[in-house]
This record gives C-alpha cells, sequence and structure tokens, in this order.
C-alpha cells in the first residue's frame, strides 16, 4: 500500500513506513496508509506487530514540515488529530506493538515510537522532540507520552531544549529497551515478537490492557483492573493447558502452541 508496507512472518506482522526520500516524514499520506495497514490486521492470525522505517537512514524523521508549514490554526488542530487518532491506536492495539527505530526518530517519529508498547533501536538512531525551535509543541502526544515513559523531569529537560539525543542516551533514560547494531535490529526485534507470539495470546492482551490502563488511573482502580483482566483468563484454553503442562510431571511432553481460546 502507498507509503506503508506489511508483511507477515508466522504470527508477526511488520509495518514499515515506507518514504525513504523524505526520511520517512508522515504525511496525510503517509498517516491515511498507516491507518489503513493497521486497520487491516488480522488480529485473529497475528500476535504482535513490529512497527519500522524503510532504509538504513531514519525511522520517522517527523511529521512532514514542508506540509504542516502553510497549515492554519484550524488545519493544524484537524492535522494532529489525525495523527492523535491513529497512534492511539496502536497504543490501544491489543495486540503488543515493538518499534524497531533505525535510525531517526525526531519529533512525531518519537512520538510514534511512544506509541508502541516497547522500542528497540539501532546504535545510530536519534530520538529527539525539535518542535520548540520550529515554533510548535509536540503535537501527537509528545508532551505525554515522554513525560510518562522517562519521567516529567527528563522529558522537560529535551522538549524545553529541543535537544536530540543518541542511542546510549536514550538507553540510559529509559526511552528504549535496546540497542543493537544495525545489522542486529531486525532480527532482534523479530526473535522478541516471537517470543511474545509464543506466549498465551489472552494473557498477553490482559497485561497489555491491565498496564495501559491501570497507568492512567490510581492504585486502587489500577489493582481492580487487573483483578478483572486475571479473572478473565481462567477457564480459558490456554490456561487450563498452560497450568495443566506445568502439572504434568512428565518432562519428556512438549509443549504445544497456545491456542488463542
Ligand atoms: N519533513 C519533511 N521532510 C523532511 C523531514 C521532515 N520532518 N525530515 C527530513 N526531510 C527531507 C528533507 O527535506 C530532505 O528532502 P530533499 O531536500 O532531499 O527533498 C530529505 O528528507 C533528506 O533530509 P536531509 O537532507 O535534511 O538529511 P540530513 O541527513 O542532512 O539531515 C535530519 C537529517 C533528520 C537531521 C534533517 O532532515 C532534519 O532535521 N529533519 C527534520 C527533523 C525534525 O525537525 N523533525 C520534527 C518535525 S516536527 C502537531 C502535530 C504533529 C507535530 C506537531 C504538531 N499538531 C498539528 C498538533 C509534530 C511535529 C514534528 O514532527
Amino acid at each position: 500500500m502507498g507509503f506503508v508496507d506489511y508483511n507477515v512472518d508466522g504470527q508477526v506482522g511488520i509495518i514499515t513506513i515506507n518514504r525513504p526520500k523524505a526520511l520517512n516524514a508522515l504525511n496525510s499520506e503517509v498517516l491515511k496508509d498507516l491507518e489503513a495497514v493497521i486497520d487491516a490486521v488480522d488480529l485473529d492470525a497475528i500476535r504482535c506487530l513490529i512497527l519500522t522505517g524503510a532504509g538504513q537512514k531514519s525511522f520517522v524523521a517527523g511529521a512532514d514540515i514542508g506540509e504542516m508549514s502553510t497549515l492554519t490554526k484550524e488545519e493544524g488542530e484537524a492535522f494532529g488529530k489525525i495523527g492523535n487518532d491513529i497512534f492511539r491506536k496502536i497504543e490501544t492495539l491489543p495486540i503488543p506493538v515493538i518499534a524497531a527505530v533505525n535510525g531517526f526518530a525526531l519529533g512525531g517519529g518519537c512520538e510514534i515510537s511512544m506509541s508502541c508498547d516497547i522500542r528497540l533501536c539501532s546504535e545510530n538512531a536519534i530520538f529527539g522532540q525539535p518542535e520548540v525551535g520550529l515554533g510548535i509543541t509536540p503535537g501527537f502526544g509528545g508532551t505525554q507520552r515522554l513525560a510518562r515513559i522517562v519521567g516529567p523531569g527528563k522529558a522537560k529537560q529535551l522538549i524545553y531544549t529541543g535537544r536530540n539525543i543518541k542511542a546510549p542516551e536514550a538507553y540510559r533514560i529509559g526511552l528504549v529497551n535496546e540497542v543493537y547494531p544495525a545489522e542486529e535490529l531486525m532480527p532482534q526485534a523479530l526473535k522478541m515478537a516471537k517470543g511474545i507470539a509464543k506466549q498465551a495470546p489472552i494473557a498477553v492482551r490482559a497485561c497489555k490492557k491491565a498496564i495501559n490502563e491501570g497507568l492512567e488511573v490510581g492504585m486502587d482502580e489500577a489493582i481492580a483492573i487487573e483483578e478483572k483482566l486475571f479473572g478473565s483468563c481462567f477457564e480459558t484454553e490456554d490456561q487450563k493447558y498452560g497450568m495443566a503442562f506445568f502439572l504434568d510431571k512428565n518432562k519428556e511432553k512438549v509443549k504445544e502452541p497456545f491456542k488463542n481460546c
């Protein structure tokens, strides 16, 4: 599809933003294609997604500055809403999404990576929210998600100064989970995604929901959310099989794949 490719490897879906001439910057067309690809993911078959950028140099170099430069206030708000709705869709997808950040993740690029559950990056990755240098605020959730991931102090420092950071610093402040040599990034992302896909899917989905929804509320409510989701796993085929397998003393037995029911 246009600016966004979609490939399947077993139970893992790989979404690639493919506009390398503009370092995969997000214009309206890219956002439209991205939404269509996400909407078309077969959630009965796919258990984990990887989001990456085409080429060796950039994950996503931000929202398209050329397109944004002539927006009116109303158009700017509308553009922000399109991006925010898609990023929120990624964040709340029932299955986990891993961002494989292969280079620049600036502005909207850093923001889309933060709407994913896990960020892995290459050694040449560069993260930043340079918007204040362009006369705007981060508009795709950057002020909110960066503060939640690295804490308000670090987030404010990065956003107010517009300073870009390299992979080791992103790792040190907890913005990325792991850093790999460029050629190992996709194999490692795939290995992690397949490892997730092997777990009981109902339980993995419940964990994502519990963590995301629990972070939005106070601890009492959060624990109640966890209790409900914990309870929802019982009587599923996967729970019965997973526990029966553990309790079976026959150590020769090989674990069957979970059935997602
Ligand atoms: N937009 C459009 N084109 C871009 C781009 C971008 N963000 N980033 C790079 N490109 C294009 C360049 O214009 C160039 O195109 P040609 O000249 O070849 O046609 C091509 O990609 C290659 O880029 P460079 O020649 O600049 O490559 P370099 O290696 O020299 O530099 C760079 C790479 C990533 C350091 C540099 O390209 C750069 O600084 N890019 C801009 C990075 C940036 O500032 N990103 C943040 C954008 S602001 C909101 C909604 C959303 C947002 C804000 C508000 N609301 C409406 C509420 C989000 C804002 C942003 O993301």
